[in-house]
């Protein structure tokens, strides 16, 4: 049987999926594109992701027993997931709010921390205005208060279970910090359900294993 192919990179989204299938135990070979060369526009690679982004999957033990090429790391984590039969509760309720907070981080925390970060690093030598980056400062932060009140009675997002909904957030608060620079500016520290949840996913063995993958420091 051929294992899962990987495409990613040490990236907020790429890492997830090496960490979701290291914590599934599910063999898989980690192929590299790396985006600061232009690779995910190659013809080969749009295949895979007609969006040219990492992370992508091909499952060559698919849906019917048929190859499968998947793109949106939520979607992959979901599959994966379903495939699995790990890290999404099989509760109604707990799944739903598993797949919520899988939206919500799509929907808002990549794209809002993604722009702030830009303008934050990448966009300063071409935007003198403080305006953008003061806006999507405002929103990153908004949303960690959201996350931080979820996390005020839980271990993880969802409860007592560690959950795809934790790998897909996870990675992205360690990035305002560790690549972004931004723990001063966002005030990191004063979301105080946030650093101990952290260090709870951090210190996992097999989630180790994904984020060591592709060389994520955190
Ligand atoms: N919603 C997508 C976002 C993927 C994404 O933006 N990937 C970035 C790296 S974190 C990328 O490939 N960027 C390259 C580019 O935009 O050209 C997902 O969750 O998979």
């Amino acid at each position: 049987m051929q294992n899962i192919q990987l495409y990613s990179l040490g990236s907020p989204n790429g890492i997830k999926i090496s960490i979701a299938l290291e914590e599934m135990q599910m063999p898989y070979e980690a192929n590299t594109v790396n985006i600061l060369k232009g690779e995910q526009f190659s013809e080969e690679f749009k295949k895979i992701n007609p969006n040219s982004k990492i992370p992508a999957i091909i499952d060559p033990q698919g849906p019917h027993g048929k190859p499968i090429s998947i793109m949106e790391s939520g979607a992959i984590l979901l599959y994966l997931a379903e495939k699995s039969g790990k890290l999404l509760s099989k509760d109604p309720v707990e799944r739903v709010e598993t797949l919520q907070w899988l939206f919500f981080q799509a929907s808002a925390i990549g794209p809002m921390f993604g722009a702030f970060g830009h303008f934050h690093t990448y966009g300063k030598d071409n935007c003198d205005h403080p305006y953008p980056e003061l806006r999507f400062a405002t929103e990153t932060k908004r949303l960690l208060t959201i996350l931080d009140e979820r996390l005020q009675s839980r271990s993880f997002i969802i409860g007592d279970q560690y959950s795809i909904a934790d790998i897909s957030v996870f990675p992205w608060v360690i990035w305002l910090d560790v690549y972004y620079q931004a723990s001063e500016q966002l005030e990191l520290k004063s979301f105080k359900n946030i650093t101990p949840w952290l260090s709870k996913c951090i210190a996992r063995p097999l989630t180790i294993k994904g984020l060591d993958k592709y060389s994520f420091k955190r």
